[in-house]
């Protein structure tokens, strides 16, 4: 009886658990494998944006440390005025397609800007990090000043615009930033971050205007 069982091969029962656990075993394994195939999708996505990023602000900080100019600085954009060919007043050359010159002047003038909607950090308006969205509490632009004289609100080491506006003497205190107390802005910070899915990498970084105290 013994002998026979074994030359007739598998039972039906055994037949069937075999078929069972190899269907198991292999579900198990593919989706293993196919959540491994999307952890690396994303881990490179996230790679991606992050050297973007990293590109993108390095060159702001560049450009804004060799501007001879700031105009219009807010949270969410700002122009820097710079001679980048070194024309002095003989005229301006485009910075990039984008941008603008002022002839008259010879200065290039280049726009940075962060859309919330596309969530990118443009210059110009093109894209220069995407997938970006402001650190919550922080603006993804703002402004300090060196002029501690007027670091009195409180007095912290740090000049911001809003004590450049209570400063006596300098522009007016409307709670508008003018253009003389633009004029004491020494340095824009940056801050934001970059989101893939769940996995998020902050930026933070700050550009001295050479050109001003
Ligand atoms: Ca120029
Ligand atoms: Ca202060
Ligand atoms: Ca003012």
């Amino acid at each position: 009886m013994r002998q026979r069982r074994s030359e007739a091969g598998f039972t039906l029962i055994e037949t069937m658990v075999a078929i069972g656990l190899f269907a198991v075993v292999s579900t198990g394994f593919f989706s293993v494998m196919f959540s491994g195939v999307r952890g690396a999708d994303t881990a490179r996505s996230i790679v991606r944006l992050t050297e973007e990023a990293r590109l993108g602000l390095n060159r702001i900080v560049r450009d804004t440390r060799e501007a001879d100019d700031l105009l219009s600085p807010t949270a969410i954009s700002y122009e820097v005025r710079t001679d980048y060919d070194a024309s002095g007043l003989a005229g301006g050359t485009v910075y990039s397609p984008l941008c603008t010159a002022n002839g008259e002047l010879g200065y290039e003038d280049v726009t940075y800007a962060y859309n919330a909607v596309a969530r990118t950090v443009t210059l110009c308006g093109s894209t220069l990090v995407s997938g970006a969205e402001p650190i919550t509490g922080e603006p993804v632009f703002s402004y300090t000043s060196n002029y501690l004289e007027y670091d009195t609100n409180p007095a912290d080491g740090v000049t911001t615009p809003e004590e450049l506006d209570d400063a006596v003497g300098v522009g007016n205190n409307n709670d508008t930033l003018d253009g003389v107390e633009i004029n004491f802005i020494s340095a824009v910070k940056f801050a934001f971050q970059v989101r893939d899915g769940g996995q998020v990498e902050q930026f933070r970084s700050q550009a001295q205007l050479r050109n001003r105290r």
